[in-house]
């Protein structure tokens, strides 16, 4: 008799792709298959998606606790290396105070682990240092959300609207490469008669697609939309009824558009005046319009501002608010969405309340049992968190992230976890972080275990079991239960996921992010439940701001913006700009992707991209190892020609550790709002690799 699949999600980005998994006999103890009743992506996965099982077997993952003797990771029992992590954090902060012990989460942790993680640190350790990876994603976005409409969930809308909007811009987003299913609703959008600009330094996959590709120099978005506004301006296309009704703050952010003349964009960005007219064009002529962002634009010491210069040009034209209109980010992780609104971010607790607000401690002190003067403050954001190891924070608990790879300033950052008196990391693979580690901690992987995940659209979806873990591996939940007990909270931290979720649900409730109704149930049933969803009988909200934004006065706001330039902008020692992002094979830092063979074929190792006149220039053919130098690092790699990209520009793509990092090189220069370092634009020289011999 066949065993029916289990009905769950993708491990790995935000769109959350159902899939089914059924159990073979075979060391990949699964297999996926399509599931083409879940909305999102009708069946459609990536190679990702497709091959991800193969992380479950037993050689590529993690299968026992390790703990370092001699210098050596070695493999340990469960209750010594708790013993040991439990230890160390208690010593720590006896000797130092309960601020030098540290928590870095991650976004693709389940809400459920989001949660409980910050509960962890707040209630059982005390300690105001906790923050992730996802302020390395899209934060500034998140703030500029915030700042204009109140609230931030990525899309204020399901994607299935995409294709009925009039024009769609998306700013620095590659979903060919890093969402693949997502593209349907791209060319749904074209084959209903409405137009797709894309705006990226590079003609990539996705720019393929567009009717319209402006390539702006990176770092220049923001310039880029404030010479659209004035452009909209200037020629009489403002939906003034819009704003009158339903914005406050118009008259700054015009004049601060009408002060960004479209000659001076031009020069700044690099983009032609006439394409830049074109694209005001082709979005006020259309019925509807809308924006949406990536990392592109938002992984700047700027972002913040560059997405409210987005924003704002959306509510002059009228794009939000209303059907098939508004902006949105894509967001980027599994549960990129989720794990932000629960309270493992420096300044949050769940449902997106604010750690510094009394009545917000108030409420959630009370679900937890806890007095809220006990909750410690805000603390600090990621990259300066880790920035502080070895000196202010001396003990680091790892769960969800890999930042020897991924965090800016690589080098710098793997020096700071390497000056730590103790790191313990909780992965399911040895990640190069791991490696580094104290105590390592084999977690339970995407299929082993129950836990719902918030997607791109701010639809919460369940995650079901498929099968069972290996008998040495256990749930983050199962760790930070044994580690609070071992700090004298033997309650609170339970290891049902069901129970962890219905305790988020009475922290969240009445916050900005109220999953009060969602049950494990009504989301099966549902094929997910949109937050806000306040009570059981309330049907979850698909489209926000129809009738009013989340602000006080129920009005989105304009913030007016002015441009400048990069951090660090190229000069005669450094003459090129560096920008960094994703290819469609490999997932991040790599951790998981780089141990599946049939991704690792397609996508095998580093490279820099750069146009055929740059590298005549340098003597460098296709293929060839070129030096990459910055301030901050040197990387050898082979080029990679193509013309599409700004002869003045390269890329580097950072899934890959090692003497090819790209993240030896970028800027970590962060965002004075969001706190976001600036991964897409840092300054470089490059050479003719010696080893070209
Ligand atoms: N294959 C794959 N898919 C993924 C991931 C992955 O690692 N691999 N990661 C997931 C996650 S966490 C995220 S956050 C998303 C990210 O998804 P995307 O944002 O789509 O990915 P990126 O490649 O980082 O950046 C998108 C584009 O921004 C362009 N860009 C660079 N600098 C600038 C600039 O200054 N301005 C503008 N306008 N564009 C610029 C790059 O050329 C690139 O094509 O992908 C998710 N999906
Ligand atoms: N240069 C450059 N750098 C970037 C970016 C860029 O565009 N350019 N993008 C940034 C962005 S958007 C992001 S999101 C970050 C991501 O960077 P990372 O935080 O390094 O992301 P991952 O590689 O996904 O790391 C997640 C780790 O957690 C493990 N893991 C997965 N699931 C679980 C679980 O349930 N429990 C536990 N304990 N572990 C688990 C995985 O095996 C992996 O080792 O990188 C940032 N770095
Ligand atoms: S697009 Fe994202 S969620 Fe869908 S299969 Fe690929 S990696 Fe998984
Ligand atoms: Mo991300």
């Amino acid at each position: 008799m066949n065993e029916a699949a289990t009905a769950t999600h993708c491990p790995y980005c935000a769109l959350q792709c159902g899939m089914g998994l059924r159990r073979t006999d075979g060391p990949v103890p699964v297999a996926v298959e399509e599931r083409p009743d879940f909305p999102v992506n009708r069946g459609a996965l990536c190679g990702k998606g497709a091959s991800a099982a193969a992380v479950l077997a037993p050689g590529a993952r993690l299968t026992t606790p390790l703990v370092r003797v001699d210098g050596e990771l070695r493999p340990a029992g469960w209750p010594q290396a708790l013993d040991l992590v439990a230890d160390a954090l208690a010593r720590t902060a006896a000797a130092h105070g309960r601020d030098a012990v540290g928590v870095f989460g991650g976004g693709g942790l389940t809400n459920e682990k989001a949660y409980q993680l910050g509960k962890f640190a707040r209630v059982a350790l005390g300690t105001s240092a906790i923050d992730y990876n996802g302020r390395f994603c899209m934060s500034s976005a998140a703030a500029a959300g915030i700042r204009a409409f109140g609230l931030d969930r990525g899309l204020p809308f399901p994607v299935e609207d995409i294709p009925r909007a009039g024009c769609v811009i998306l700013v620095g987003a590659n979903p060919a490469e890093t969402m693949p299913p997502f593209v349907r609703y791209l060319r749904e959008l074209q084959e209903n008669g409405g137009r797709l600009i894309v705006v990226d330094p590079r003609r990539t996959r996705t720019a393929d697609l567009a009717d319209l590709h402006l390539a702006p120099r990176p770092g220049t978005d923001l310039a880029l939309a404030l010479g659209m506004l004035h452009l909209v301006v200037a020629d009489g296309r403002t939906d003034e009824e819009f704003i009158a009704g339903r914005t406050t703050g118009w008259s700054g952010t015009r004049a601060a558009a009408m002060a960004h003349w479209p000659e001076l964009v031009e020069s700044v960005t690099g983009v032609p005046l006439p394409q830049l007219r074109t694209a005001v064009t082709m979005f006020c002529d259309a019925p509807t319009g809308m924006v949406l962002t990536a990392r592109g634009p938002e992984q700047q010491a700027k972002g913040t501002d560059t997405v409210s210069a987005w924003i704002n040009l959306c509510l002059a034209t009228g794009n939000a608010g209303r059907p098939h209109a508004g902006y949105g980010c894509l967001t980027g992780q599994g549960n990129g969405q989720g794990g932000r609104e629960h309270g493992q971010k420096a300044d949050q607790l769940p449902g997106y309340r604010k750690l510094d607000d009394p009545a917000a401690r108030a409420h959630v002190a009370a679900v937890w049992g806890v007095d809220p003067d006990t909750l410690p403050g805000p603390g600090r954001s990621a990259y300066e968190l880790l920035d502080s190891l070895g000196t202010d924070v001396r003990a680091l608990l790892v769960m969800g992230s890999n930042p020897v790879v991924s965090a800016p300033n690589s080098a710098h950052v793997t020096g700071r976890l390497r000056a730590l008196d103790f790191l313990a990391v909780s992965d399911v693979v040895l990640s190069e972080t791991a490696a580094l580690a104290d105590v390592v901690l084999p977690a339970t992987q995407w299929a082993e275990e129950t836990g719902t995940m918030t997607n791109l659209e701010g639809r919460v979806v369940l995650r079901r079991k498929a099968v069972e873990p290996p008998a040495g591996v256990r749930s983050d939940l199962d760790v930070m239960h044994h580690l609070a007990a071992r700090l004298g909270h033997g309650e609170g931290f339970p290891t049902d996921p069901e129970k962890v979720f219905d305790e988020l649900r009475r922290a969240s409730a009445g916050g900005v992010a109220d999953y009060a109704g969602i049950s494990y149930e009504r989301i099966a049933a549902e094929d997910g439940v949109f937050w806000p969803c306040p009570s059981a009988g309330h049907p979850g909200t698909p489209r926000l701001f129809l009738d009013r934004f989340a602000t006080p006065d129920g009005r989105a706001r304009f913030t007016p913006v002015q441009h400048r330039p990069a951090a660090e902008e190229p000069d005669d020692a450094f003459p090129v700009r560096l920008t960094t992002g994703r290819v469609l094979a490999q997932y991040q830092s790599g951790a998981q992707t780089r141990r599946v063979a049939e991704l690792n074929a397609a996508a095998p190792g580093a490279f820099v991209e750069l146009h055929p006149r740059l590298a005549e220039r340098l003597g460098v053919a296709d293929g060839e190892p070129v030096a990459v130098v910055s301030r901050r690092g040197r990387t050898v790699t082979p080029a990679r020609l193509t013309t599409a990209i700004r002869a003045d520009t390269v890329f580097m793509p950072f899934h890959w550790p090692g003497e090819a990092n790209a993240n030896l090189h970028t800027n970590p220069e962060l965002d004075p709002t969001s706190r976001m370092p600036e991964f897409k634009a840092c300054a470089v020289r490059l050479e003719r690799a010696p080893e070209a011999g």
